[in-house]
Parts: structure tokens; C-alpha cells; sequence
């Protein structure tokens, strides 16, 4: 990849993902399937973020059904536990040491101004949890703890991704010594912002009231071509040119979705379907997002009916994990003076 390299640090890939619902096509076109490449160039960690995910209560069974099911679509999305480590964070404890760390280098300013928190906890603030508030510090923890370099992420990531980057900054300046890399951001392909189907200026999201808003990639065939059906859409036929999706988000998003999932610009899908209607254009994307999710569900509907098999997979994968994170931790403890 083309991240620039820090003469100090080699090429180190983390990303992680919430177990905290259902993953959507946001999830899969803006991080999982970006995350697969990297593996044959880089030394590789993915992770099922859980402790990110009790940030808001969670039903206990459910968490640990949402984290299988976020491995298991790694895996049928062509993540290799073999090449790459995938694991839950709960199953390293550094991951929150670190963080404790970082708590003690961010200023408050910092978190003030993250833009996630102020959505997630809406309007009553007061009642969101420290966790909510203080996530971006652990996510800051979860990428400095391999000394990673690289991220891939969705668009919607840069702002923690900044922070991180200060983090790193000012913990290097404040002790004087190079620990930690300012890590790059990796926003990959051309859908680093799948909108909802419901709303076209609104991320797709899990945890969206409405399932109608996402495809999720355990949605069956029917279910994917109901969902598409149903997207809301302009009157309009297509525009002629990309520069006429202007000013109409969903047809924007909709078009942006075919051309990820085919592969193709959307410059070539304006090309092959300008001035055609929705009721032309929406079967294509229902066939073409069936002809690309359907055999990744049916490999992760195999993968989650074995969870013995996964969490044999994922305990593997902290293992691994934590030889690269006790020597980063040492170094930050020896750095901070900590007596052990
Ligand atoms: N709509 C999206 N378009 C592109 N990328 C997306 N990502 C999420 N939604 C979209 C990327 O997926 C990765 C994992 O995200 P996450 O689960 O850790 O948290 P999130 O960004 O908060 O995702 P959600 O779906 O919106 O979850 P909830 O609803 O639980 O908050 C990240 O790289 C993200 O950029």
C-alpha cells in the first residue's frame, strides 16, 4: 500500500470492527473487504471491538453471538486466520492499559470536539457513559498497541483517526522519545460512505431503528431485493452524466453502491444506465448485490454453525496478538517510569 513509512516502523495493519449488531454493506464496502489485500503486504490484525461495543449496554448473549458473527464474516469475506491475527479485544488486556495511558495524554478539549460522540449520545449527554465519551482514547490504544501504520477505515473513522495521531504526537513529545507512529489513515475504494437506503444524507448504519434503511450481509436474496425495492429514490430517471446525481443523495448513493459492488466507476454505471428509471435500475443493483453478498452469507451462515471452531480461531489470534502488544506496553510502562 501506498502509506507513507516512518523509517522506525514496519508496515503494521490493525482495523477492528463492533460487535454490536447486525454488519452492513457500509461495514463491508468501506472496511472488510479493503481489509483483505492488505494482508498479502503487511503484517495484519483484525479485531472484533467488544469492549467499543459495551460502551452502550449490550444484551450478554447477544454480544457474544455479534462477535462470532463479525469473525465469521471476516472469514467468508476473505480474511485468513492463518496470515492475519483475528481476535476480540476483551481477549487482550492491553488493549485496555493502554487506553488508561491515553486517558491520562488526551485533553479533554480533544474529546469535546469529536463529532461521533455527540451523535451517538444525543441529546441527553449527561446519561451517555464515560465509556461513549472516552472511546476514541481505547480506539487510539487498539491502533498504537501494534505500532500500527496503517488503517483502513470508512470515511466516517478520520476524525478518531486524527486523534490517535495526536495522541501518538504528544505522548512522543511529552517523554521525548519516537514510541509511536502517526498512523495513516487508509480510506480505500469508492464506497468509503454508503448512505442508508431510507435517507441519502444519513450514513448506513447498524444501529439505525429502521432495517429497512441497510442491507445487512446476513440478508437472504429475497430480503436484499425487498430492501432495494423498497429504497427511497427521486422521481427522476438517471442523469446522463455523473455531475446530474448533484443535489440527489439517494440516487447518488444507489448508483455508488452498483458500481462498488461491480466494480466499475460510476462514470461506467452513469454510462450504462443514464436515462433509464429506478424500476430498470433497481433489479440490476438487487442482482448484482445478490451475485456478490448471497455466496459471502452462505459461507458465513456455515462458518457461525461451528462457534467452537471460531473461538479456537479467535483465541489463536489474541494469542499472536499479545506477543506484539507486551513488548509495546513494556516500552510505554519503562517510558512512563512504571515500576514492574
Ligand atoms: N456506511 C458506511 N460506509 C462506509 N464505511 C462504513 N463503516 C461503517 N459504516 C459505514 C466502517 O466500518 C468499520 C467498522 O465500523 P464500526 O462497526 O466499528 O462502527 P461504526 O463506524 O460506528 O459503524 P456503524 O455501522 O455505524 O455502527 P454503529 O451503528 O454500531 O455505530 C469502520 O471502519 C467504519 O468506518
Amino acid at each position: 500500500m501506498s502509506e507513507p513509512q516512518s523509517a522506525t516502523f514496519a508496515p503494521r495493519i490493525f482495523s477492528g470492527v463492533q460487535p454490536s449488531g447486525q454488519l452492513t454493506l457500509g461495514n463491508y464496502l468501506g472496511a472488510i473487504r479493503n481489509f483483505v489485500p492488505l494482508q498479502d503486504t503487511h503484517t495484519c490484525l483484525y479485531c472484533m471491538v467488544d469492549l467499543h461495543a459495551i460502551t452502550v449496554w449490550q444484551d450478554p448473549e447477544e454480544l457474544a453471538r455479534a462477535t462470532r458473527h463479525v469473525a465469521a464474516a471476516f472469514i467468508a469475506s476473505g480474511l485468513d486466520s492463518v496470515k492475519s491475527a483475528l481476535f476480540n479485544q476483551s481477549q487482550v488486556a492491553e488493549h485496555a492499559q493502554l487506553a488508561w495511558v491515553f486517558n491520562c495524554v488526551a485533553r479533554l478539549g480533544w474529546l469535546n470536539r469529536m463529532t461521533q460522540f455527540k451523535e451517538k449520545a444525543g441529546k441527553d449527554r449527561e446519561k451517555a457513559s464515560v465509556g461513549l465519551y472516552a472511546y476514541p482514547t481505547l480506539m487510539a490504544a487498539d491502533i498504537l498497541l501494534y505500532k500500527a501504520t496503517g488503517v483502513p477505515v470508512g470515511e466516517d473513522q478520520k476524525q478518531h483517526l486524527e486523534l490517535t495521531r495526536d495522541i501518538a504526537q504528544k505522548f512522543n513529545n511529552d517523554w521525548g522519545k519516537e514510541v509511536f507512529p502517526l498512523t495513516e489513515p487508509l480510506i480505500l475504494g469508492d464506497a468509503t460512505r454508503v448512505m442508508s437506503l431510507r435517507d441519502g444524507t444519513k450514513k448506513m448504519s447498524k444501529s439505525d431503528p429502521s432495517d429497512l434503511s441497510r442491507i445487512n450481509m446476513s440478508d437472504d436474496r429475497d430480503a436484499i431485493a425487498t430492501k432495494i425495492r423498497k429504497a427511497k429514490t427521486d422521481p427522476e430517471p438517471l442523469p446522463e452524466t455523473v455531475d446530474g446525481l448533484e443535489g440527489r443523495p439517494e440516487a447518488d448513493n444507489l448508483v455508488g453502491i452498483y458500481g462498488a459492488l461491480a466494480g466499475i466507476s460510476k462514470d461506467e454505471v452513469i454510462r450504462q444506465f443514464g436515462g433509464q428509471g429506478f424500476g430498470v435500475f433497481k433489479p440490476a443493483l438487487a442482482d448484482v448485490a445478490v451475485e456478490r453478498l448471497g455466496p459471502i452469507r452462505d459461507e458465513m451462515v456455515r462458518i457461525e454453525s461451528d462457534p467452537a471452531s471460531l473461538d479456537a480461531i479467535l483465541r489463536d489470534g489474541a494469542r499472536r496478538a499479545r506477543e506484539m502488544a507486551v513488548p509495546v506496553l513494556d516500552e510505554v510502562y519503562d517510558v512512563l517510569g512504571l515500576v514492574r
